[in-house]
Order: structure tokens, then sequence, then C-alpha cells
């Protein structure tokens, strides 16, 4: 007899043709013949959202058969990636639907290429927030991720001459089969105007707000599955618009522009993510964009709540409401101003609620990136709130008095308020005073944050702080973007890894087997000659895939010290060139990543690595043997098609800075050895992997500190290395810019005289160690070995392991299994 399958839901081969072929038809309106490379793309998004479908609506019921314990998830980006393959994965059917397509005469990879990632975040942090969602899911725990559903995304990065241009990133040009919009699922969001102040019936005092402005935020979903489980959790992203009352309002009034004017103000909130990573610029909008999202966010968990039957004064058992940095901090205020103004509690009923209900975690302690905001501005957006964090700071400052007597210093560091010539709020101040957990992301940096910048408040509640050190999902980031690799480890290990991470070593006992290193080594030489494909057709450089893929991709920034492995190319070129037959390992240096378009040395640092590319890889005395490679418009996108390619993982920041990291996690589970400080999770990593098994250098956090306070003095290591001051000078006399000296003033100036960063006393370590990469590199069996290593005790590092610690240690919840038609 024949199985016979729904069509919305079936999962076999000819099941997804079907539906294929009928979304093709009814949903494009299209036949084969006429067909584009997107009408079937959207016919196979659209066949794959039914089948979560049935598991996304499975999801909803299970939940609110019973009461259940919710995790809330607040970012303001969320660095999702494609979803069409990932999806595929995580329902169990890519096999299937490859030949599907295939049977239908076109290639799935053809079709997954297609597709244009929602940017939705800058880097790490969003990344983050988007494998956390994936994580959550895949441990079948109920969750909401909500944020911001900006219209254009990160910039599309291109370069030009050497240099960064921007461009828009209009990502839903050709609309998004992976949302659905819930145009009925709304909330009002007031901003800016004044507070009338009376006293009501029962002799209350009050604070009405008469806001200048209301938006409307309208939510679209967009479903999270989990893998191999039916668990589909929602992404929750809000876009704003006017009210309809609105133009009602003005058109009677006469005033038509004022109407269309106000409708624009209105739409722009949701319309672009800020491109700023670690440093603020304090803009109006950005503060509106947090507020906005903030405040649907929470009338959307209290409408959740309420509708459950619950009491409004215990929310904070239903809710664990998780900050991702300080960016959706307001939602303390925004929280008390619900409580007290719409749901009438009191205010220590008000705050009781609030501070059981949010946990923050620090990204980092870069003291240029902790969230200030003017006090006026504040004001000028959110006045109630304004005057609820005076009251908060007020309490708080009475209690902590009493327990840190006489200390002004300490006060003053405690406060919510910074005094200067102008005063300011202090997101991380608020974010501390008003949550029950407070964590960093990984070990050293939890540690730094107790010991620099939240020490008094960890004086104050020890209790409160923990560790949660970062994690990445094994599903986007080993079985989807490196599918050979996946198919090589199971076939040892079997794939229970792939939800297990701690099981890769099993591994282990293979690291010597010379069948299996050689296996191991062919499918990187693979990935490598995909990559040196994708750089051909992208930049038009030719790389040798046998020589060593020297990779650094991520954010471009001084901290990140992008410009001290462009001094190590220059430092090899240099040897080359005084020595043209010297032995050198070949080697492929990989940089990509984007420059906030306001950080000018940032944009420097990205035409110098392109001005030594064009000189280095053009000589003819270096034999090919040194390539420079920038890949332009770094994203989830690209990143997947470069880690599985990496020999080498750059994690050169200076010691401190970097709060974990997790590229280096995802280079490092696919086979690269690390070159590193000990900085973020490199520490950790390097515990894992053993120190065998990585190349470690630079000054530690404590020695970084140290120098700092006596006076680093950058001139003296410049004059005293000859290597260095060759490259110094070279750069700054126009060796690699057409003789044009003043391309790189800005830099050079920085590292010779006031570098915040340390870089030149990180250069002879840096160098060294890069000798003994060179070193290791030739011992082919060794180096497989390493490799192999290094992925078979990367295991801690999924954030399944992470989100496991944040549920049990700071969300108190449990998993929720999904049945279907259950
Ligand atoms: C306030 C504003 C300008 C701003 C500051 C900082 C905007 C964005 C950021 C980015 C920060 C918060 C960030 O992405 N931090 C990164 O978080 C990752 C995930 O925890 C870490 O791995 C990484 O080390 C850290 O830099």
């Amino acid at each position: 007899n024949v199985l016979v399958e729904d069509a919305r839901t079936g999962l076999t081969v000819e099941t997804l043709k079907k539906a294929i072929q009928n979304n093709l038809f009814y949903v494009q309106g299209k036949y084969p013949e006429i067909a584009t490379r997107n009408d079937y793309y959207m016919a196979l998004a659209y066949a794959v959202r039914d089948r979560i479908l049935q598991r996304w609506v499975a999801s909803v019921k299970q939940y609110l058969q019973e009461k259940h314990r919710i995790v809330s998830y607040l970012s303001a980006e969320y660095l999702l990636g494609p979803h069409l393959a990932n999806n595929l994965i995580n329902l169990g059917i890519y096999k299937e639907t490859e030949q599907a397509t295939k049977e239908l005469g076109i290639s799935l990879d053809w079709l997954i290429e297609k597709e244009v990632e929602p940017g939705l975040g800058n880097g790490g942090l969003g990344r983050l927030a988007a494998c956390y969602m994936d994580s959550l899911a895949t441990l079948e725990v109920p969750a909401i991720g909500y944020g911001i559903r900006y219209q254009f995304g990160i910039f599309e990065q291109d370069i030009r001459d050497g240099w960064q241009v921007e461009d828009t990133d209009n990502w839903l040009r050709r609309g998004n089969p992976w949302e659905i919009a819930r145009r009925e699922l709304s909330y009002d969001v007031k901003l800016g105007g004044y507070l009338q102040h009376y006293t009501d019936r029962d002799g209350k005092f009050r604070s009405k707000w008469i806001p200048e402005l209301t938006v409307k935020g309208v939510a679209y979903d967009t479903p999270i599955l989990g893998y191999k489980v039916n668990t589909t959790n929602t992404l929750r992203l809000w876009k704003s618009e006017a009210p309809r009352s609105f133009d009602f309002q003005s058109f009677n009034a006469g005033d038509y522009n004022f109407a269309v004017n106000q409708k624009i103000v209105c739409e722009n909130l949701s319309k672009v993510l800020y491109p700023n990573d670690e440093t603020l610029n304090g803009k109006k909008l950005r503060l509106q964009q947090q507020y906005f999202f903030v405040s649907c966010s929470l009338q959307d968990m209290i409408g959740i709540h309420l509708r459950q039957g619950e009491k409004i004064e215990d929310f904070q058992s239903t809710f664990s409401v998780q900050l991702n940095d300080t960016h959706p901090a307001v939602a303390i205020a925004e929280m008390m101003r619900l409580l007290l103004d719409e749901h009438d509690l009191d205010w220590s009923t008000a705050w009781r609620v609030t501070s059981r209900t949010f946990a923050y975690t620090n990204h980092t302690l870069l003291p240029e990136a902790l969230e200030k905001w003017d006090l006026e501005l504040f004001q000028s957006v959110l006045p109630r709130h304004l005057e609820i964090i005076y009251e908060i700071n007020r309490r708080f400052l009475d209690e902590v008095t009493v327990r840190v007597y006489g200390d002004p210093e300490k006060i003053r560091s405690l406060s919510l308020i910074g005094e200067g010539p102008r005063k300011y709020i202090k997101m991380a101040n608020l974010a501390c005073v008003g949550s029950y957990a407070i964590n960093g992301v990984a070990a050293l940096h939890t540690e730094l944050l107790k010991k620099t910048v939240l020490k008094d408040f960890y004086a104050l509640y020890p209790e409160k702080f923990s560790n949660k050190t970062n994690g990445v999902t094994p599903r986007r980031w080993m079985v989807l973007s490196n599918p050979k690799l996946t198919e090589l480890i199971s076939s040892k290990i079997g794939d229970g890894w792939i939800k297990h991470l701690e099981e890769l070593s099993g591994l282990e006992k293979f690291a010597d087997d010379p069948d299996f290193q050689k296996q191991w080594m062919d499918v990187k030489l693979e990935m490598k000659k995909n990559l040196a494909r994708k750089i051909k057709n992208r930049t038009g450089i030719d790389v040798n895939p046998e020589s060593m893929f020297d990779i650094q991709v991520k954010r471009i920034h001084e901290y990140k010290r992008q410009h001290l492995n462009i001094l190590h190319v220059i430092t090899l070129y240099n040897r080359i060139k005084q020595n043209p037959e010297i032995d050198i390992v070949p080697r492929t240096f990989v940089f990509a990543g984007k420059a906030a378009p306001g950080y000018k040395l940032a944009k420097l640092m990205i035409k110098l690595i392109n001005s030594v590319g064009d000189i280095v890889n053009n000589d003819p005395d270096v034999k090919d043997r040194l390539k420079v490679v920038f890949y332009p418009n770094y994203n989830v996108t690209n990143a997947q098609k470069i880690y599985p390619a990496a020999d080498l993982s750059e994690q050169i920041s200076t010691a401190g800075k970097e709060a974990s990291g997790t590229g280096n996690m995802k280079l490092s589970m696919n086979g690269a050895l690390t070159i590193g400080t000990l900085d973020g999770a490199n520490v950790e990593i390097r515990e894992c992997v053993g120190e065998e098994n990585f190349f470690l250098f630079g000054l530690t956090a404590e020695e970084v500190a140290r120098i700092k306070s006596e006076g680093y003095n950058p001139y003296g290591y410049y004059q005293n290395n000859a290597e260095l001051k060759l490259a110094m000078d070279q750069i700054s006399s126009g060796y690699f810019s057409h003789l044009d000296d003043t391309v790189f003033k800005d830099l050079v100036k920085s590292l010779l005289y006031d570098d915040q960063f340390l870089l030149f006393a990180d250069y002879q370590s840096y160098i060294e160690c890069q000798d003994k990469v060179d070193v290791a590199y030739r011992d082919k069996v060794k180096w497989a070995k390493m490799s192999i290593l290094n992925t078979a005790r990367m295991g801690k590092f999924s954030s399944d392991r992470s989100i496991q610690e944040y549920c049990e240690d700071i969300w108190k919840v449990k998993s929720v299994p999904v049945s279907l038609n259950g």
C-alpha cells in the first residue's frame, strides 16, 4: 500500500517535489519554463515554511497547555544568516530536498546561494543572539526573542581603490518568506512630550505622560526551529509605523504636510541598524529605537502573562528577561512605568517584580562602549523614565549609603547618574541595580568585570555575578558550513556530537591514525580550493590552495589589531626582499571585516591591508609565496565559506580587551590552529585543546595594565627593533602607497605615539610565535594531529552548553518537549 503524505507536511522526496511544483504555480504564479531562480527559491522556501509551521503551531499549543516558564531574550541585534539551508538541516530533510530539486532539474546549492541574509546585527553580540536562539529551540526550552525588524541591516561593504565604501543593505527587496506579519498584533509606544503632575482621588501623587508622538509597533514573527526536534520558538521583531488614528487627526486639523511628515518620523524608528560597534555617538534615534522595541516587547509579555489568568504581580514567575548588553536596559525603567502607571502597583511591589525579572549580560570592557545617555537628550525622549530612574537611584543610593558609609567616591561610581560638564545616565549601572543576575561572557572577562568596571557592584552584590562562557551552534558552524568534515567525523564517531558536542572527544583516538589524518587534511584542502575559487571570483587574486591559509576575520578595530597581522606580512616580505632564496612556508593571508563608517583609523587599516597586498601580491621576488587577500563584505554567508578553509586562526587582540570572541571557537572547531593572546575565550580554548596545540604570544592582561599605568612608550620599541622600524618606515614613507607619504600618517602617528592597544609591545613576541607556526606547518603529520585534536577538544564551546548553564543558573527554566498533533 502507498503512503499518502500531506502535501504541506510530508518529508519524502516525492512530496517535497510536489510541494515545490505547487508553490511555483500557486504562490509564484509561474510554470517551469518561465520560472526564475528566485521563483524556485520562493517555491522551495514556502514548502519548507509549511513544514515548520506545523511544528510552530504545535509548539504554541504545547506552551499554552499548562503554565511554563518562558525565556525572553531582548536584543537590539540578531545576525541570523541565511535560513533555508539551516532549516533543511534542522528539519532533517537536506538530502531529500537535494534529491527533490535535482529531479526538478535544478540544483539546491544554486537556490541556497540565492538567499539574501538578514544582516540585523554588527558582529559578535548579534551573532551570539542567533546561536542562542538555535540552542534554546534545540534544547526544547520555551523562549521568545525580541528585537527590531530593521528595514536596512548592516551596510554592504565594497572595496574601491583599497578603501571601504558602504552601500545600503536592502535585504527585503525580494520579499521575506521566513517571516509572518502579525498585522493584528501591535502596540502603541509614546515618545517625547512632557509630564503633568497631580494628586488622584486616593491622594496618590501621580505623573501623567503627555507624549509628543505615538508610534505603533507591529510584530513580524520568524520561526526558529530546533535541530531534529519539533520545538519551534518565535523571533518577534517589531516594525514601526504611524498609528492609524494619526493621519485622521492632522487631516481634520487641515495640516496634510504635518501628517505625512509625522508618518515618516514614525517609520524611521525601525529603518536602519546603527553600524557602530564599540563606540557610541549618542544619537537620539538610537535611544528611540531601543525604547521602541523594549516597550513593545514588555507590553507583549505582560499580555501573554495576563491571558494565562495570572496576576500582574507574579510576572517574574512567567518570564525571565535577558538583556543582551545594555542596549535594551531601558526595559528596567519601562517595566516600572508599566507596573506603576498602567497597572497601578505601588512602588515597592513594582520594584519587587522588576528586580526579579531581568538579568544582564555584559559584552565589553572597553570604556568607550559602555552606554551613556546625555540626561537632557534622555529627558526629551523619555521624560517619565527619567523621573523613574531618579527615584530608583534615590532609593538605591539611600540603601547603599548605609553600607559604603562615608565614601563619596564609591557613591559617585555607583550612581545611575554621572556628573560632569553635562549630566548623563549610566545604562550599565541601571542594568546592575535592576537585575537579579549579571554575567560576563568568558572566564577572564567576568573576572575583569568584577575587578574593574563593575567592581563596586560586585562588592555590593557578589551573589548576582556569574560567568557564562559564550558558545556557538555546531549546526550552522559545522554541519551546514562544513558538510565534508561533518561526514568524516560522523563516519568515525556517529552523529551524536551534533547535539552533544563533547562527543567530539571520540576523535582523539584517531589523531595519530595516518589514514584518518589523510582524510582530515584532504577535506581541509578541498575547502581551501573552494575558498580559493571564491577569492578569485571576488577579488581577482590567485591563491595557492597548498599554501597555509592564515585567517583573520572579524570587525576591524584597533583593539583587534589587524595591523599587527599586517606588520607580520611586511616583515616576511622584507625578509624575502633581503634574501630572495629564503625558505619560508608559503602563506595566504585572508582578512575580512567591516569598519564602522565613522571610524577613520579602522578604515585606514583596511586601506593598509589592501596597499600591502598590492605590493606583495605583485612582486616577482615573492614568487607567490605570500598572498594578501581582503575578502569584501564579511557577513554570515561569507564566514561560512571562510572558516572551513582556515589553517591558522588569528586571535591577536590586546589582552583584556576582547570580552570573549566567538570566531575563535568556530575556527578551532573546523580544525584551525590558533595563534593568540591570553584574551577572552582564547584562555579557555587553550586550556581545552592543550597548550602544545595552541600558539601563544604576547602580554597578559595584568602586564598590559601594569605597562599602561607605568606609561607605555611605543617609540622605544620602534627604535630598538630593526624589523619593526623598517616596516613602519616603509608604511610612513609611502613604500606601499606609490610614494604618497600622507595616506597612512594618522595610523603611523597613533602607533608611534599614543596607541592604547600596545601593538609594538607585542610585536617581537608575535613574530617569534609566527616563526614557530612556520616550523610547525612543515611537519604535515604533526600539524594534522594538532588540527584533529583542536576539533576533538572543542566540545565545551557549543552554545548548547552555554544555554544549558543560563537555564540552570539564571533562568530556572526546564525543557518542554513538543509533540506533533498532541
Ligand atoms: C553602545 C554601542 C556603540 C555598541 C557597543 C558595543 C554597539 C555594539 C557593541 C558591540 C559589543 C557589545 C559586542 O558585539 N561585543 C562582543 O560580544 C561578543 C559576544 O559576547 C564577544 O564574543 C566579543 O568579544 C565582544 O566584542
